[in-house]
């Protein structure tokens, strides 16, 4: 199993206030490699699937739409210890309870709309990345 990479996606209400370039940044100021990128657009049909392990919660439906309403940036990272190190970079879901200097302290407004993905294991990593990129996108 790959231990040394993450997944994020730069979810829509990041890109639609401009902070693509900003969040590159800490990612990349953090340490992080980027292996595969691309500017893209959930369908409905796809947000549902990439987030089937939450169909059971009550904010579901919401997610599903919120993270379909417009353009995301996905890439897979690559730094020692991604995974975790990645979290502490984005910080907590809720945006109120993220760290100062975190991604979602300083890009994110609310805990649905929190402007940053990270894979929270190796496994989901792994299986994230697969959902965007095949395997000759990856670098
Ligand atoms: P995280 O791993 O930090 O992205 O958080 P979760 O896997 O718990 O949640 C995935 C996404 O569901 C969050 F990014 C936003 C959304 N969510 C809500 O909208 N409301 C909640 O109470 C919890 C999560």
């Amino acid at each position: 199993m790959e231990t040394n990479k993450t997944f994020t996606m730069i979810k829509p209400d990041a890109v639609g206030n401009g902070h693509i370039g900003a969040i590159l940044d800490q990612i990349i100021k953090g340490g992080f490699k980027i292996v595969a990128m691309k500017y893209t657009k959930l369908s409905p049909e796809k947000a549902g699937e990439f987030y089937a392990v939450h169909k059971a919660r009550p904010f579901y439906g919401d997610l599903v739409a919120f993270m379909s309403s417009g353009p995301i940036v996905a890439a897979i990272l690559e730094k020692d210890n991604a995974v975790e190190d990645f979290r502490k970079l984005i910080g907590a879901t809720d945006p109120a309870k993220a760290e100062p200097g975190t991604i979602r302290n300083l890009f994110a407004k609310s805990i649905d709309a929190n402007a940053i993905h990270g894979s929270d294991s190796n496994e989901n990593a792994k299986i994230e990345g697969d959902f965007f990129f095949s395997a000759f996108e990856k670098h």
